[in-house]
């Protein structure tokens, strides 16, 4: 295993509120990530460097090494699956809400929910705890449009302030987990690179810490 570590974050909304804490953390990349088409990145720490790949690909490059840390959604872990990942910090940025929800005042009658989602393995794992018989059916985005041209009874999505689900005459029901942004480390890594990760960790902490 290489000394160097790799560092995965998600792209877009996260990313912004990534890079301000890591600078408090000490690292910093050596050009403009908004700016630049590359996707690898020396920072000012020669032995750490940063990919910026989509967000649901983190968990996947962190669990099989091909970067040591990542940064990620607790929406995006929860639905990948843990294996192989240590979550030692909750970075608590990008925080929202995955909840259900359906057209505002409509009853959920079928007997057999359809829910349209992306996140097909959490909601189908929530689904089955609340003893609802529940049909997943798997999109890719435009969640909200499912219901209206009745595709599906009901969605699972993220909810912020829930101005697009009110914009398409939905309204959130039943939350199913409060989400924030979180560190994780691949576990092979955590032992054979401790030493560089563990202070990394301290330092990313306290970064969280002072904005509290
Ligand atoms: O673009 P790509 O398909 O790769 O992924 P993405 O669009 O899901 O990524 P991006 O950049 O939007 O970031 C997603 C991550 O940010 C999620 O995994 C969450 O952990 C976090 N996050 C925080 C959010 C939101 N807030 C959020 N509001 N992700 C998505 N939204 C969307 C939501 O899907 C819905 O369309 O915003 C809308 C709801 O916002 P309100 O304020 O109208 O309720
Ligand atoms: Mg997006």
């Amino acid at each position: 295993m290489s000394k160097q570590l790799i560092l995965a974050l998600s792209k877009g909304r996260i990313l912004e509120e990534t890079l301000p804490l890591l600078a408090d953390a000490g690292i910093e990349p050596l050009e403009d990530l908004g700016r630049s088409r590359k996707l690898l990145f020396d920072t000012n720490l020669s032995d750490v460097k940063l990919v910026v790949i989509r967000a649901t690909d983190v968990p996947t490059y962190v669990q099989l090494g091909a970067a040591d840390l990542g940064v990620a959604g607790k929406d995006v872990l929860l639905e990948h699956g843990a294996e192989g990942l240590y979550e030692p910090l909750d970075l608590e940025i990008a925080r929202c809400k995955l909840m259900t929800a359906g057209i505002t005042g409509a009853e959920p009658a079928r007997a057999r929910r359809r829910v349209a989602t992306k996140f097909v393995n959490v909601a189908r794992r929530w689904y089955a705890e609340q003893g609802i018989q529940a049909e997943m059916i798997k999109l890719y985005g435009a969640m909200e449009l499912a219901p209206l041209m009745n595709l599906a009874d009901e969605i699972v999505d993220i909810v912020d302030t829930g101005n697009t689900l009110r914009a398409n005459g939905m309204e959130p029901r039943e939350l199913i987990a409060p989400i924030s942004t979180r560190l994780v480390v691949n576990k092979a890594s955590m032992t054979m690179k401790h030493s560089r990760i563990k202070p990394l960790i301290e330092r990313l902490g306290q970064a969280v810490a002072a904005r509290r």
